[in-house]
């Protein structure tokens, strides 16, 4: 075949005999060779980490054979290919995934006991790869996976940060944040392409040739390294690829001369630079030199993708004989996950008019029809804004660009939508303001993508009628809505195999994993006993092995029996900790009034809090350490602690969601309404059949349809509703409900101990203003949240009731599978169409 002759691959590699095994007995014995051939630790022990880094290589071969075949395959077939450009992935454990997804997970298992090991323990050794901060960078994890289950030739970009979010320690002053050293040893699922870098260029200026083309010249060059990290479908070939960019100088940017005068440190200036880029996700940009190395990662990200992904389109037309730049949408589509990728877009502008020599219309045609953007939040202070003076000293030619962007589309509002003009100013993509000038990522990305897509309906709908709106009347076919998923392989057949059997078992098929539609097929059954009783004994099973997990990493004993009540994700006043944490003093307060009879009648709950906050997030920070204020105090409490346990969960990630999204049975998703853009925990946690108190808010709003609004616990004002209540509030309007007041008077008169929590308690008080003045409307739903609490304890009362809304949760989540989510992207944003390896 043509694509393949012409990259060489048949002629130059010959071929390698490398049986791959298929029997537990010739499983043991390629991971023992492992063991002994690869070079990382002295041969003489197989402990269970060796173990795990053997085992680990020996899937990984696996891996290479159908890597190499699907990149084969689409070069042959050169179809149309997707890249996903992110500063995150919240990869987590790869080890369950792969063998789960290739269907060897019984062999290895079996492989592993004849070694002596166990397959549990073994997957327990690896680190997780966590390369993000929460809910997005989860989503481009997800959306790798399905991307390769539905055998779509799409490809993830990011970053291969050193150090990824850091380790949340509780000491007694709450929470302190640890470097995580995810390669400490190394990461047997990466491979390094040193056939694969390209320059990326910073600072410098631009210079106009004599034919009148312009130039970026000087400035400081790295090099951008590509770590390739294997994306297998599930139950199939395909395997794509995540490839993840490392910044590194050349050697000719060491200098010698100083090093052997004794000047270490200058003489390795430039490769400690270099190093910088790459060295931890998201530094601190409280400095100016934080957030020029913000601005530099992004950079790096964007540039050294678009080169790559022209070199490959390049490469690919070149064996096909002559071809135009027109053809270049037809063959690549590159999505945005959120702002951060921004400078994608001019870089692309760059390329092509300075690099290829294209001019500005026919640079912009194919631009515009390349790019989308997904937008994840509306909170104003999450909308980035790039000062121009940073811009323009680190990217001249960028911001030349830029400006050329915001002209057009002044002029294009000029002479065709006067009707626009007075909204210009904040339409514009620079903010000229002349206090702080800076430019609008968000206002650049609307203008030059063909696809604009918000992440849950009513997140979608706020984008169109609030912060785009003004852009929607302009181009209103390119506002788009996707709702989240997340993959039913990690989230439920791999986290529970209980469950999962039992799904075989009662759908009579196991189809359900990759057509989460199938689900629905259970709702016919919630009332069967057989069903129900199975159902609560692997929910069971699930139970225990996470107390078991809470005792181990927090010496808090709890009750298999209790409910198990949990909020885990990032701590942020709009996700409303507080509100949970507030309800749970106010439980306490009430169980200590009791009297023992009454006390019994009451429903045991086990309440888990977990997530964390960003270093510099001072209110976050007290919520976490007023949730373990409030754990030391109520555990040890001998009156209430057989009824009321309060556990936070440490360092939360990828792998203790794993640990923790099986055994719960009600989630919280409690977020002031129309904050969420989507939330993705909520459709985990319905889907492993835990039912969800919850406002009206992001994917909330749709899960309650899907599953009924008779197994959701819905409580909270609705978000056309916040607007009017704040400003009730600031006419002096908000009457507190006595039970709020109770709980607030009750932290404050020390009951958790001595530590100040009246900034916190006063950011619910007051009339109006941002972190003053209740901005998130805690008061105003505390008293429908307590009376909700109450439904949910007198429901969990009824076995029968509960195990049948449960089992309506996860029959009712198939709507939710990343799998529907990346096939709507497919056909209605990117255009492209499944290509199967044979
Ligand atoms: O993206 C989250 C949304 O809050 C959540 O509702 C949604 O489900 C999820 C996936 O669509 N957003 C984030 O996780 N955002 C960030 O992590 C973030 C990172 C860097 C920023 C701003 C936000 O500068």
């Amino acid at each position: 075949n043509n694509g393949a002759a012409k990259l060489g691959i048949a002629e130059k590699i010959p071929p390698v005999s490398y049986p791959l095994a298929e029997e537990p007995a010739e499983i043991a014995s390629n991971i023992s060779f492992h063991a002994k051939y690869s070079p990382h630790f002295s041969p003489f022990k197989f402990d269970p980490e060796e173990a795990y880094f053997s085992t680990a290589e020996s899937v990984r071969d696996r891996l290479i054979e159908q890597w190499n075949e699907t990149y084969l395959h689409y070069h042959k077939t050169d179809p149309k290919q997707t890249y996903y450009l992110s500063m995150e992935y919240l990869q987590g454990r790869a080890l369950t995934n792969a063998i789960g997804n290739l269907g060897i997970g019984g062999a290895y298992a079996d492989a592993l006991k004849k070694l002596g090991h166990d397959l549990e323990e073994i997957v327990e050794q690896e680190k997780d790869a966590a390369l993000g901060n929460g809910g997005l960078g989860r989503l481009a994890s997800c959306f790798l996976d399905s991307m390769a289950t539905l055998n779509l030739p799409a490809w993830g970009y990011g970053l291969r940060y050193r150090y990824g979010l850091f380790k949340q320690c509780i000491t007694k002053d709450g929470q302190e944040e640890v470097a995580e050293d995810w390669l400490e040893k190394f990461s047997p699922w990466e491979i390094v392409r040193h056939d694969v870098t390209f320059p990326v260029r910073f600072f410098g200026h631009v210079e106009v040739n004599p034919s009148g083309s312009r130039e970026w010249i000087g400035g400081e060059v790295v090099q951008a390294l590509a770590y390739d990290v294997p994306i297998p479908g599930y139950k199939t070939k395909n395997t794509n690829s995540l490839r993840l960019w490392e910044a590194k100088a050349c050697a000719q940017d060491f200098n010698l001369f100083l090093f052997n005068d004794g000047q270490y440190e200058p003489a390795g200036e430039l490769h400690s630079r270099a190093q910088q880029i790459c060295a931890v996700l998201y530094p601190g940009d409280a400095t100016e030199n934080g957030k020029l190395l913000r601005l530099k990662q992004q950079f790096f990200l964007c540039s050294a993708s678009l080169q790559d992904i022209i070199f490959r389109f390049k490469e690919r037309k070149d064996a096909c004989g002559s071809w135009q730049w027109s053809e270049f949408p037809k063959k690549v589509a590159v999505q945005l996950n959120d702002t951060h990728p921004t400078l994608a877009i001019p870089e692309l502008m760059r390329l092509l008019m300075d690099e290829e020599g294209l001019g500005w219309d026919e640079a912009w045609d194919v631009t515009t029809k390349t790019i989308a953007y997904t937008n994840h939040t509306v909170l104003p202070e999450a909308l980035e804004k790039w000062s121009q003076s940073v811009m323009w000293k680190l990217l001249p030619r960028h911001m030349e660009i830029i400006d050329e962007i915001d002209k057009r589309f002044m002029a294009m509002i000029h002479t065709s939508r006067t009707d626009l003009e007075s909204k210009l100013t904040s339409m514009r993509i620079l903010d000229n303001s002349p206090q702080k000038p800076v430019v609008r990522m968000a206002n650049l990305c609307v203008v030059s993508s063909h696809t604009v897509n918000g992440v849950a309906q009513l997140h979608s709908d706020i984008l169109k009628s609030e912060l785009f709106a003004d852009y929607v009347s302009i181009w209103p076919s390119k506002f788009q809505n996707k709702t989240n998923g997340i993959t039913p392989r990690r989230w439920l057949h791999f986290c529970s195999p209980e469950l999962s059997s039992i799904i075989n078992k009662w759908l009579n098929t196991d189809r359900w994993v990759t057509n989460l539609d199938l689900l629905a097929g259970l709702r016919k059954f919630a009332d069967n006993e057989d069903l129900q009783s199975e159902w609560a004994s692997a929910k069971m099973a699930n139970k225990r092995r996470l107390s078991q997990y809470i005792l181990r990493v927090t010496g808090v004993t709890v009750d298999p029996n209790s409910l198990f009540d949990i909020q885990v994700k990032r701590i942020h006043e709009y996700k409303r900790q507080l509100l949970n944490i507030l309800g749970v003093i106010y439980r306490y307060k009430k169980l200590k009034e009791m009297n023992p009879e009454e006390r019994r009648k009451t429903t045991t709950r086990t309440v888990m809090i977990g997530g964390k906050a960003f270093a510099t997030y001072t209110n976050a920070k007290r919520i976490v350490k007023l949730v373990n204020d409030v754990g030391n105090v109520v555990n040890t409490d001998p009156e209430v602690n057989d009824y009321l346990k309060v556990v936070f969960v440490p360092n939360y990630n990828v792998s203790v969601a794993e640990m923790l999204i099986p055994g719960s049975e009600l989630s919280q998703h409690i977020s002031t309404a129309g904050m969420e853009a989507s939330g993705t925990s909520n459709m985990k946690f319905a889907l492993n059949g835990c039912l969800i108190i919850g406002t009206l808010d992001g994917a909330n709003v749709e899960i309650r349809e899907e599953i009924g609004e008779d197994n959701f616990f819905l409580f909270g004002a609705t978000a056309d509703e916040v607007p009017k209540i704040r400003k009730d509030r600031e006419n002096g309007l908000f009457k507190p409900d006595p039970r709020f007041e109770e709980a607030k008077q009750f932290v404050r008169s020390g009951a958790f101990g001595s530590y100040d929590y009246s900034p916190l308690l006063d950011s619910l008080e007051g009339n109006s203003g941002y972190g003053r003045g209740d901005y998130f409307l805690v008061g105003h739903d505390f008293p429908s949240y307590m009376d909700t609490q109450a439904k949910v304890d007198e429901a969990y009362k009824d076995r029968k009731r509960w195990l049948k809304m449960s089992i309506m949760s996860t029959a009712g989540s198939g709507k939710f599978s990343s799998d529907r989510t990346i096939a709507q992207y497919a056909k209605e944003i990117w255009n492209i169409e499944e290509c199967h390896v044979p």
